[in-house]
């Protein structure tokens, strides 16, 4: 059969409203080619990660299904924090859903206040919608605590999806680290009993390294970005982390580490997506999920390079390793609860260190300013960006605070942003 009839058919099968999926995967299409396609320069290396978005809901919905085909089990997820080492161990396949696009909004408000933040209205809407396979075929649909939006929009969720949350606590504390460490059983024991398999020392030691290398993969990626000029435009490393959170840990890890070489070659060779000089900006704040490219596109498209996200589709979701060393499953489970709990989540108070991060990364990767990206109603950002704002400029940092949804206001983000690069010094 050819490809595009089997897709069909596969999407009919988990039930897709198959005529508003043509018009999404339309739009999709064209705002790629609009978006991404039409930069200069690109590395060679990203027509593997062009290829996975032309197969956004094709060939990793194959292959997810051939897994469940095979009796492994598919765990869907919207947040860090939610153990991918886990249900790697117990053989299962985690996949981090987007919600980065207008989708199913009408729908989704008749559970959710107008006033919600986009990225939960999206999730909802899509599954509303049906319009994402990912959610139609997941076996387990994992939430969390964190915000009160999500908190909120999981009660009415479950309603539609089988859904399981994992209760965050909201501070770093000793007695919030033993909640969350007591959640990681309560999760191991879910995720074993959704799969039939244990979790042991090894398997989950053998699943650590797994995602260990992906996370060094996708750092020795952001490093590279240091360089001037910069060897890869903001919104190609945008996409790269995007995908880390869909498609096969190992394959992915692959094919980040083959871009990265080609980086290497063109940092030695003084080559980049923009001349030396270009103004540097580090983006900071809330995830930015596929196909949510309009900030960073806003700022490329008028003159400067993005060099950074401190997201937690950016640095958030590679930054620290969990230590390999624990012999024993409970060991790995501790090292597990420490590194997510140097997350800097905005959903935790205080979450002050957050500051230093910034500023350090602005200093390690060269940024000339900070770019503070809020999703509309998402307060404990919005309440950070204030704070974080402050001290950064004390810190002698520029930093231009942004608010917006998922609606076509790139016109009016042009000009602040444009406005926000003519005051940068060009060496900040
Ligand atoms: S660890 S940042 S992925 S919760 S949904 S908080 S934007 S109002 S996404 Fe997040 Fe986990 Fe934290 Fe990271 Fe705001 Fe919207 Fe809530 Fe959001």
């Amino acid at each position: 059969m050819p490809r595009a009839e089997e897709y069909r058919q596969m999407w009919q099968d988990l039930g897709l409203d198959l005529e508003a999926h043509d018009g999404l995967l339309a739009v999709l299409g064209q705002a790629y080619r609009d978006i991404y396609l039409a930069q200069a320069n690109r590395p060679r290396a990203m027509a593997y990660f062009d290829i996975v978005v032309g197969e956004i809901h094709g060939l990793r919905v194959r292959e997810l299904l051939d897994a469940r085909a095979a009796g492994r089990k598919v765990v869907a997820t919207f947040c860090v924090f939610v153990p991918e080492e886990v249900v790697l161990a117990a053989g299962g396949v985690q996949v981090g859903l987007c919600g980065g696009a207008e989708v199913g909004f009408d729908r989704a408000e008749q559970y959710l206040p107008q006033a919600t933040c986009p990225l939960i209205k999206s999730f909802f809407g899509f599954k509303l919608a049906r319009l994402c396979p990912f959610l139609e075929l997941a076996d387990l649909v994992v939430g969390e605590t964190t915000c009160d939006g999500k908190k909120k929009a999981y009660e009415s969720f479950a309603a539609f999806a089988p859904l399981y949350v994992m209760e965050l606590p909201q501070t770093k504390a000793p007695p919030a680290r033993a909640l969350w460490r007591a959640e990681l059983d309560r999760f191991t024991a879910r995720i074993e009993d959704l799969t039939g398999n244990r979790v042991t020392g090894e398997n989950l030691r053998r699943a650590v390294a797994t995602l260990n290398a992906r996370r060094r993969a996708l750092a020795r990626l952001a490093a590279l970005r240091a360089a001037d000029p910069a060897p890869i435009s903001g919104l190609d490393a945008l996409l790269v982390n995007q995908i880390s959170f869909y498609d096969d840990p190992e394959r992915f890890t692959d094919k980040v580490n083959e871009l990265c070489d080609e980086l290497d070659d063109r940092v030695a060779r003084g080559v980049g997506v923009a001349p030396a000089g270009t103004p540097r900006i580090l983006v900071s704040g809330s995830p930015m999920a596929i196909p949510n490219w309009k900030l960073p596109h806003v700022i490329e498209t008028s003159g400067a390079v993005v060099v950074g996200e401190e997201s937690c589709v950016g640095a958030r979701n590679f930054r620290d390793l969990v230590d390999p060393a624990p012999a024993t499953r409970d060991g790995l489970l501790d090292a597990l609860a420490d590194r997510q709990l140097r997350t800097e989540c905005a959903c935790f108070t205080p979450n002050s260190e957050r500051t230093d991060t910034v500023d350090r990364m602005a200093r390690d990767l060269g940024a000339h300013g900070v770019v503070h990206y809020n999703l509309s109603f998402c307060t404990p950002f919005a309440a950070e960006a204030l704070r974080l704002g402050r001290e950064l400029a004390g810190r002698g940092r520029q930093v231009l605070r942004v608010e917006t949804d998922y609606s076509q206001d790139q016109g009016q983000l042009r000009t602040r942003v444009e406005a926000f690069l003519e005051m940068l010094a060009p060496d900040g």
